[in-house]
């Protein structure tokens, strides 16, 4: 889809339905010199064989065809979603204002009166490039902002909203394949003196340094961190048991205590409490409400850690 053709024009994969050898040869001789790569088959049939396994940005289908016509395709490719929009041109007889119409309405894009002229199809795919490059910059502007809303802006790990989503997620599976599910709780030490005696940017700085320490002190791609407040932050530790979470949440705490953090040319060092918690269901009916007793529960660690001392792990089997 990046490379561009010689008219400026986006050098598509196009699929080409026609039961007519000879218009099918034309037609994929000239979108062959326009650049595209293309596929040709008979039927509408054999088209959606093509589309189930391959991806396609623009269909140009005949109308009348054995097994399949043009309509009941276009109107197939409509229904079901073959990954991302499918700009549809419908191949229609001269003087056709009755198939141009039936075409439109089954959900075609544009027509084509044949035999197709060449200058002509140069021009409607343009119109299809401009459709399908809007579609495209459409889909990357809200798969950005999709992502965006499920981050936290100054930590860049989840936020609150998501990890109350996705830890009911996380809780199903743990009953599904009856598999241990781990939570740890975090809270900065004393951080308030922190804000106070160095200011809230430095406050700022710290909780940055603090989500990224804690991102890379736990398994890629498996377990997960979100700030679930302030200075509280919330591990997430699927198929992981209490014995494997407090080795994480230990672990992470001695990093923590001996890693510096440069503040502006100040060098600093913060230390964290930890509240961590485990579940495995066995035989159990689907409980959604364990989403919300584990962080509780972990809460509940956290503030015995605090009350023990700070700079330590407290923890308990669910
Ligand atoms: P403890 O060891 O008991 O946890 O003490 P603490 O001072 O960390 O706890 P406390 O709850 O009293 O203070 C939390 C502080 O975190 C107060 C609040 O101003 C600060 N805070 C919360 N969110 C932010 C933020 O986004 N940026 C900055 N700089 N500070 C924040
Ligand atoms: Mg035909
Ligand atoms: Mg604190
Ligand atoms: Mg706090």
């Amino acid at each position: 889809m990046e490379r561009k053709c010689d008219e400026g024009v986006t050098s598509y994969s196009i699929l080409i339905v026609e039961d007519n050898l000879l218009m099918r040869k034309i037609l994929a001789g000239h979108l062959r010199d326009l650049g595209h790569t293309v596929v040709a088959v008979g039927n509408g049939r054999q088209a959606l064989e093509v589309l189930e396994s391959s991806h396609f940005s623009i269909v140009i289908t005949d109308l009348v065809m054995p097994e399949m016509g043009g309509l009941e395709l276009c109107r197939t490719i409509r229904e079901r979603d073959f990954g991302g929009y499918t700009y549809v041109v419908m191949l229609t007889a001269q003087d056709s204002k009755d198939e141009m119409m039936r075409g439109l309405e089954a959900g075609a894009d544009e027509y084509l009166v044949k035999p197709v002229h060449r200058a002509e199809l140069t021009m409607r795919l343009k119109t299809a490039d401009r459709i399908l490059s809007l579609e495209s910059s459409l889909k990357k502007s809200y798969e950005e902002i999709k992502a965006l809303s499920v981050k936290d802006p100054l930590t860049k790990v989840y936020n609150r909203g998501y990890l109350d989503e996705r830890l009911v997620h996380e809780v199903k599976r743990t009953f599904r394949f009856e598999r241990p599910l781990s939570l740890i709780m975090l809270d900065i030490d004393h951080f308030k003196i922190i804000n106070d005696t160095y200011g809230h940017s430095t406050g700022d700085q710290i909780l940055k340094e603090c989500a990224w320490f804690m991102s890379n002190c736990v398994r890629k791609e498996i377990d997960w961190v979100a700030r679930y407040g302030g200075e509280e932050f919330v591990i997430v530790l699927p198929e992981t048991p209490l014995a494997g979470a407090m080795v994480a949440a230990e672990r992470s705490r001695a990093g923590l205590a001996s890693h510096v953090i440069d503040a502006g040319g100040t060098e600093l060092r913060i230390t964290a409490s930890f509240g961590v918690t485990s579940f495995t269901p066995c035989d159990q009916k689907e409980d959604l409400t364990m989403a919300a007793a584990l962080v509780e529960r972990a809460d509940t660690c956290l503030y015995q850690a605090k009350k023990e001392g700070r700079n330590r792990v407290v923890s308990v089997q669910l």
